[in-house]
């Protein structure tokens, strides 16, 4: 039963939109984030208590390189869809880089944001935009020794999944992008959708772990793909 009130089309983003941004994926067979790094080692509570300069190091490396890429054709045409349908869009991305942003659009970053900081002591987020190590200090309680990526790693909730199930469970359509359904809670939300009766779409370079899910399926890079699909949207509203 769809409700006036939330969103009629829930998109879900991954690394697979930023690919042509220049910015690595995480399963890339050939320079995936995970070939070079294992997660439990960079992207959970254990790893970054264990070895935090490896920790600071790995998003440290990723932040700084949002300086030296842009936003892609397909972050444009998202950003240009949302200008049309206003709150009637939700894009909620897995990504923690800023380019959604840097295309004009807003977006729920369910797994946090390379571009902030997160305090251990205060519980304080806020933009940290450089490097920081442990040394910085909380601008909000001044300690230092707290400061971690305000990202979300395996083992942690992510960010405002209430949000996110309440557009799912009422939207009309769902549409995943560059995303290989490798990793939940985000993986389960063409299930989600499916299970309210909406329509279900993937956009994907290959077939990702879920593509059984989804009514449709189209194949192909996301800056080529993503602008058709806009399109078509567009002429349909
Ligand atoms: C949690 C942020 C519980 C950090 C990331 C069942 C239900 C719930 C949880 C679980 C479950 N089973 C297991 C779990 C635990 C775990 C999990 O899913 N593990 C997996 C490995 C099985 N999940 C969690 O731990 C989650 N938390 O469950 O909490 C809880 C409950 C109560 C209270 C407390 C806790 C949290 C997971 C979040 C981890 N953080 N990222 C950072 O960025 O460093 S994960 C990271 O990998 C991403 O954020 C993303 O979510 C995930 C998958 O990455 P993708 O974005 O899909 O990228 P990938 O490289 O995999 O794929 C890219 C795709 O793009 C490919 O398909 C490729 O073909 C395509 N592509 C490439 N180029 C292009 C392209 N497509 C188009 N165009 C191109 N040019």
């Amino acid at each position: 039963m769809q409700s006036s009130l939330t969103p009629r089309l829930v998109v879900l983003t991954g690394a697979g939109i930023s690919a042509e941004s220049g910015i690595a994926t995480f399963r890339d067979p050939q320079n995936g984030f995970w070939q070079h790094f294992r997660p439990e080692d960079v992207a959970t509570p254990e790893g970054f208590a264990a070895h935090p300069d490896t920790v600071y190091e790995f998003y440290n490396i990723r932040r700084a390189q949002l300086a030296d890429v842009k936003p892609n054709a397909a972050h444009i045409a998202l950003a240009k869809l949302q200008q049309a349908m206003g709150d009637k869009l939700l894009i909620v991305t897995q990504n923690v880089d800023d380019l959604h942003e840097r295309a004009g659009a807003s977006v729920l970053h369910m797994h946090g944001e390379l571009k902030r900081a997160l305090c251990q002591h205060c519980g304080e987020s806020f933009v940290w935009e450089s490097d920081f190590t442990a040394a910085d200090a909380c601008e909000r309680c001044h300690k230092s020794g707290g400061l971690r990526p305000d990202v979300v790693w395996f083992g942690e909730m992510p960010y405002q999944m209430m949000k996110i199930d309440i557009a799912l469970y009422n939207c009309e359509r769902f549409v995943a992008i560059g995303t290989s359904g490798a990793v939940y809670p985000a993986a389960g939300f063409v299930e989600s959708a499916r299970a309210n009766g909406a329509s279900t779409l993937e956009i994907n370079l290959e077939p990702s772990d879920v593509s059984a899910l989804f009514d449709g399926h189209r194949l192909g890079p996301a800056s080529e793909q993503v602008p058709l699909w806009v399109d078509e949207t567009l002429a349909s509203l």
